[in-house]
């Protein structure tokens, strides 16, 4: 009756897993394949709370599926690029590596003490030159399709850290390290085509409805924003080339009293007159101080001014002015507009600041918008448009406008989407280099594969690595400076790559993590892929998801995988916050991992996280209390140790009572596993652990079978949530380790009836009979029952019965004719 040594526990165990490999797949093909992926980590200083959890959720569904018999595989790896480690390494006057390694380490020794089952034999880092080889080589193939390119394109930057920024780091036009006014540059960026397969990353989301969160399907719907509507042409007085406009609402044609275009597109510095051009020229400038968002808000006040030209509107013939306005954006659409101020708010604003003419083409039975300055956007009459006459709604008013411009070839259906190419060049040292060189008269030619992986300097550190308006590795002269394989002089690219090119592929090498023919085995990808289940944080929920989606997409043209989706089900995990509030260095609420699992174990440390509630919602560490599930894990354990029958005695001859509740228990706890609804699972096993303790102290006894047969089923189900007290109880019940070997307990669908429950079977409001039925009979089931008892039978005499009133599982009332 030793009470159990967490510490020595957890000691022993860790030792018999890494020994024994106990959570490395068979991968033979003699069980069916089961991948479960948690989002890799960053390696940033040690875990946190946020990786107890998440991985927690992850390893209960590994842990369980391998007891189900399925051959897992369940891997780890570090997502070890980005800035933290080159931050540190200027403050340190170090290299990059030291402190991404050194962090590594401290991260994977804790995430062995934490008892994951891992595999550590696929374990990989996307910053050796081994992986990054292979993120090189996928970027040269994407180079080939015409999927990787460079084009000029306007960047923020920030003229104090001499750095470009994401728009993420723009807080109100500044930068929020420096507070300096951040400017838009017009820099030469890689970027990867991803737009081309902007209409698959939505059809495709088909496959992902109803096992991906709707949340995290809608976020992605919205970040790629399709929008369905036509392409209209304009003629430009003094100009060939007619300007093309995207519009959602061609039906409003006749009302476009004026053209807006984005300042800051080329066609806006092209057709503006000279005597314009001064004013137009400040005004540009104003619009690189704007950021996007403050651009598309439609509290601010609009601004704009005229171009000096006037375009021709296709269907009226009309003469209308044309405007550069930062309302209309850059890059979205075509970077113009017909403005219809009647029924658009946007345009209606801009024609009130303005002063200029607004005409309804439709009548809603609303006040005229040129008075009411509210623009109205429903269905109605259309009014002073000859082409629509009698057409009634938008969607025909919009069809027939589409075939009357496609007739007159001044226009066509279109649809544009939301989403933008994805920017992937960085002017950082702490990443993957681009395998690209630049020949002196401006060729790009990609290195050759043999020559990958283009490594990174490992002489650069400290101050060499700082921010100077380009790329670290531009000074790093003798590292760029090369030849073609012509023997050219040619130079390096000197740019890396964004880090989130690293994630998009790691889940394909974990397959085969050290496959030395290409990026992953295409076999064994095909074996093991697409995930089963992946895990991780819901503020992925658009950017990593889309980009690992896009890699998967392309790799299927590439003819290597064999399927368009790469995670069929997603679970995202919530937070742990504490006192109702995100955990914080200066609300100094944070709660350390490492000196809670101290404190009361892994074993509590992880079911607490668990039982704390549903996978998905936050945890409130104030709510918590890992003590008394520490005391649950306790007497769980001594359970074990009571038992006194022999291994294999038959649970047949034991007690029906506690038999009837490890039944239940096992059916409910699969229940809520296969609906991940784990807490609910530690819930149940914890009323597993009181029946058993009353059955051996004032039931049956502990030598009774069924005593065992409930320390079995509670040793491998609760080994999903404490898999070191659940080693030590299956070795104590006489078991050979370990209990990830064991199989998860099948309930006998004739024991899980919790108890009976009596219904009463009234006629004409006496009682005739009484029947003994499960609580969760259906009412079709009882009166079915019911009417065929023998007593109703007799009392009812073949009566005609008018009506049956059904209240299961306690009454039915029968009322003859
Ligand atoms: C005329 C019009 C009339 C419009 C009307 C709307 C209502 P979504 O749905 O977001 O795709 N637009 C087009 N390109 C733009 C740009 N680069 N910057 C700002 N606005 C732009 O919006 C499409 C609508 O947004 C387009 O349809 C266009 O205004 C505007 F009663 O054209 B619409």
């Amino acid at each position: 009756n030793a009470p159990y040594d967490m510490v020595a526990a957890q000691e022993k165990w860790q030792k018999f897993w890494e020994e024994n490999q106990t959570f490395t797949p068979l991968d033979d093909g003699s069980r069916e394949r089961r991948y479960v992926l948690d989002m890799f980590p960053y390696p940033s200083g040690d875990l946190h709370m946020g990786h107890a959890e998440a991985f927690a959720m992850g390893d209960v569904q590994a842990r369980y599926l391998r007891l189900k018999g399925y051959d897992v595989l369940h891997p780890i790896g570090w997502d070890s690029f980005g800035l933290p480690a080159e931050n540190a390494a200027i403050k340190n006057n170090a290299h990059p590596a030291e402190w991404t390694y050194a962090n590594i380490e401290t991260q994977a020794n804790s995430f062995k003490r934490f008892g994951l089952s891992l595999d550590w034999s696929s374990r990989l880092h996307t910053s050796d030159p081994e992986y990054y080889r292979w993120t090189q080589w996928l970027f040269l193939r994407f180079h080939e399709r015409g999927l990787a390119y460079r084009k000029d394109s306007p960047v923020n930057w920030c003229p104090g850290c001499q750095t470009v920024l994401a728009n993420e780091q723009v807080v109100q036009g500044e930068c929020e390290r420096c507070h300096s006014s951040v400017t838009k540059r017009k820099l030469t960026q890689w970027y990867f085509k991803i737009t081309e397969y902007a209409q698959r990353l939505l059809d495709d989301m088909e496959q992902l409805e109803g096992k991906w969160p709707d949340r995290v399907l809608a976020m992605q719907r919205n970040w790629i924003g399709r929008s369905e509507g036509a392409h209209v042409d304009f003629r430009v007085e003094g100009r060939d080339e007619p300007v093309t406009v995207f519009t959602t609402r061609p039906d409003t044609l006749y009302g476009a009293t004026f053209m807006v275009v984005a300042p800051d597109a080329d066609l806006a510095a092209e057709v503006v007159t000279d005597e314009c051009r001064a004013e137009f020229e400040a005004y540009l400038e104003k619009t690189k101080q704007a950021t996007e968002i403050e651009r598309q808000s439609t509290e601010r006040p609009k601004t704009g001014v005229f171009l000096g030209v006037h375009a021709i509107n296709p269907v009226s013939g009309e003469r209308i002015p044309m405007y550069a306005a930062d309302y209309v954006l850059a890059d979205y659409g075509t970077g113009a507009v017909m403005a219809v101020p009647a029924h658009d708010q946007r345009d209606l604003d801009f024609a009130k600041a303005l002063e200029l003419p607004v005409r309804a083409v439709i009548d809603t039975g609303e006040a005229d918008p040129a008075k009411s300055f509210v623009a109205t956007t429903g269905d109605g009459v259309y009014v002073n448009a000859p082409a629509l006459e009698g057409i009634e709604g938008t969607e025909a008013g919009v069809r027939a406008m589409i075939e009357k411009l496609e007739a007159d070839g001044t226009g066509r259906g279109a649809v544009t989407y939301r989403l933008r190419d994805w920017l992937l060049s960085r002017q950082r040292f702490w990443g993957v280099p681009i395998p690209i060189l630049h020949t002196e008269d401006g060729r790009e030619v990609p290195v050759p594969d043999d020559q990958l992986p283009v490594e990174l300097p490992t002489d650069m550190r400290g101050e060499q690595l700082s921010p100077k308006g380009t790329s670290p590795l531009a000074a790093a002269t003798e590292w760029k400076t090369t030849t073609t394989p012509d023997g050219e002089p040619a130079i390096r690219d000197t740019d890396t790559m964004d880090t989130f090119v690293d994630s998009s592929w790691y889940f394909f090498r974990y397959c085969s993590p050290h496959y030395e023919d290409g990026p992953f085995d295409p076999e064994a990808v095909a074996r093991w892929m697409p995930v089963f289940q992946y895990v991780g944080g819901v503020e992925h929920a658009i950017l990593h998801l889309l980009y690992m989606r896009f890699f998967t997409k392309v790799l299927h043209d590439m003819g290597l995988v064999p399927f368009n989706e790469p995670m069929v089900r997603l679970l995202n995990q919530g937070q742990v916050i504490n006192g109702g509030k995100a955990m914080s260095k200066s609300l100094g609420n944070g709660v350390d991992l490492g000196a809670q699992i101290d404190q009361y174990g892994v074993d509590a440390i992880r079911t607490t996280v668990i039982f704390a509630g549903p996978p998905e919602d936050d945890i409130d560490w104030a709510d918590v209390s890992p003590g008394s599930t520490l005391k649950f894990l306790q007497r769980a354990h001594r359970i074990a140790t009571e038992v006194t029958s022999e291994v294999g005695a038959d649970p047949a001859e034991g007690d029906v009572t506690l038999r009837r509740q490890t039944h239940r228990v096992i059916h409910e706890v699969t229940t809520a596993i296969d609906t991940q609804r784990f807490n609910v699972g530690v819930a149940r096993l914890m009323e597993l652990v009181n029946a058993t303790r009353k059955a051996i102290d004032s039931g049956c006894g502990a030598a009774d079978p069924a005593v065992r047969e409930a320390a079995e089923a509670l040793a491998v189900m609760l080994s999903l949530f404490a898999p070191y007290v659940t080693e030590e109880m299956w070795e104590t019940l006489g078991h050979e380790p370990s209990v990830a070997n064991a199989s998860w307990p099948v309930a006998d669908p004739d024991l899980r009836v919790a108890e009976a429950v009596t219904c009463v079977v009234q006629i004409k409001g006496k009682v005739r009979a009484k029947l003994e039925v499960a609580p969760d009979i259906t009412a079709d089931e009882l009166e079915k029952l019911a009417l065929a008892d023998e007593n109703v039978q007799r009392s009812l005499g073949g009566a005609e019965i008018r009506k049956v009133i059904v209240r299961a599982p306690k009454l039915v009332s029968i009322v003859p004719a």
